[in-house]
């Protein structure tokens, strides 16, 4: 376990109040907070070596293609994977299974075939599934899920054909919390020749990620939720798959050779990144990246663990509140989506801000998910390494409160 008081001095933003109260920060889900390491590494590029990356022969482009490229190197190790060229970089997770869907999908993916997602995707990692089967005239299959918002994997069985091309599925899902077996679907995808693409989203920002244990093809994630800055994608898929695909976007850097008739493309993974990328925030994703190492994954697993059953153990103390996903701490991530019954999420959303407490309200980009829980939608409260169990005692105390205010009667 890591000293919590001396990780929360390292993110200014959570001395401030809002509402006359002491920010309590729980929609790290949607983004996290940022620690001063990254927050002057940006500041250090912009001051001392702003200069454009892979092209001038000056000093200052140097040293900034240095750095830019070290964070290419630091987050292949971060999630295992064998080859450095095989992490691409693009403007955020959606970014990156676009990529996948437009390249890898319309490559293989012909009328008749299958591609098999969940209903707990995120809308990143189902609107361009559902848009590519639309156009390639095939079908989209739903693995389904057990009460407890788990993927059955009986079912997963018998869905993962010899028809399906694709299997779509996040490693930890942003509303119930579910940790997908990855490991098991990725046998099933490869058993009957198809890939799998994993939505790291939710999971790598807190799970110790290995591309390699996963055996999955494809993996994407978004910086702004691991610490880092937004505006910095990672896709990482495996070199025999990214060489067979054709580019994404086509211009500046992604070139070889360019001639009046004929273009020839870079290699990887330049193929793949076409203009001028995001340096700063990719550059400054490397602090980001060692203040997790410093902290060990395994570390940030098990404070995330010790929350949320703490949470969830409080929740049911209050006795309105329904839980969402599995109610086993091993088995989820460090999201609790809930709702007081018959009161809208919103109305929660807005008597916790009073409070000085930031969750999300709403239906978190799930939509068909939350037409099968027969809700408009969830508050969610969501975690991270800088939460205590004494903001999570606030939250609770202020749920009370809210309980009050919105009438006891709605919520029985
Ligand atoms: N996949 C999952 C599982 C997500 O939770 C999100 C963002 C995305 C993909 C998309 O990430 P982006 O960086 O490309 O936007 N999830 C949320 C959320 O739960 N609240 O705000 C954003």
């Amino acid at each position: 376990m890591f000293d919590i008081k001396a990780v929360r001095k390292d993110f200014p933003v959570l001395d401030r109040q809002v509402n006359g109260k002491k920010l309590v920060y729980l929609d790290s889900a949607a983004t996290s907070q940022k620690p001063l390491s990254v927050i002057k590494s940006l500041t250090d590029y912009y001051e001392n070596y702003n200069a454009n990356i892979h092209r001038g022969i000056h000093t200052l482009s140097e040293e900034a293609t240095e750095a830019f490229e070290v964070t290419r190197e630091k987050l292949r190790q971060f999630i295992d994977a064998a080859e450095v060229h095989e992490i691409i970089f693009t403007k955020n997770a959606t970014e990156a299974i676009n990529l996948v869907a437009q390249t890898y999908g319309r490559q293989n993916v012909l009328p008749g075939d299958e591609i098999v997602i969940t209903p707990m995707e995120h809308h990143s990692n189902f609107v361009p599934w559902q848009q590519l089967a639309l156009e390639r005239e095939a079908k989209l299959v739903f693995l389904p899920l057990t009460e407890e918002g788990e993927i059955d994997l009986v079912a997963a069985e018998k869905l993962i054909t010899k028809k399906t091309r694709i299997v779509a599925v996040t490693q930890m899902s942003n509303v119930l919390g579910t940790i997908n077996p990855i490991n098991e679907l990725a046998k099933l995808a490869h058993n009957v020749g198809a890939v799998i693409l994993v939505d790291g989203a939710q999971g790598v920002p807190h799970l110790q990620t290995s591309v390699r244990e996963l055996d999955c093809d494809f993996l994407a994630f978004s910086m702004h939720k691991l610490l880092g800055p937004t505006g910095v994608g990672v896709l990482w898929g495996r070199e025999s798959l990214l060489n067979a695909m054709p580019p994404y976007m086509t211009g500046g850097d992604m070139i070889n050779s360019v001639s009046r008739e004929k273009t020839t493309w870079n290699e990887l993974p330049w193929k793949f990144e076409a203009g001028t990328p995001n340096i700063a925030d990719v550059i400054a994703s490397a602090a980001a990246i060692d203040y997790l190492n410093a902290l060990g994954m395994d570390a940030v697993r098990a404070h995330e663990i010790e929350l949320v059953e703490y949470a969830i153990k409080g929740l049911k103390g209050l006795g309105d509140a329904q839980i969402y996903g599995p109610h086993d701490a091993t088995k989820r991530g460090g999201v609790i989506s809930f709702n007081f019954k018959d009161v809208h999420p919103h109305d929660v959303g807005q008597i916790l801000n009073d409070a000085g407490i930031a969750i999300r309200a709403g239906h978190h980009c799930c939509q068909p998910l939350m037409r099968d829980l027969k809700v408009m939608g969830t508050a969610r409260a969501s975690f991270y390494i800088y939460n205590t169990k004494e903001e999570v005692d606030i939250l609770l105390e202020a749920l009370k409160e809210a309980d009050k205010v919105l009438g006891h009667v709605a919520c029985r």
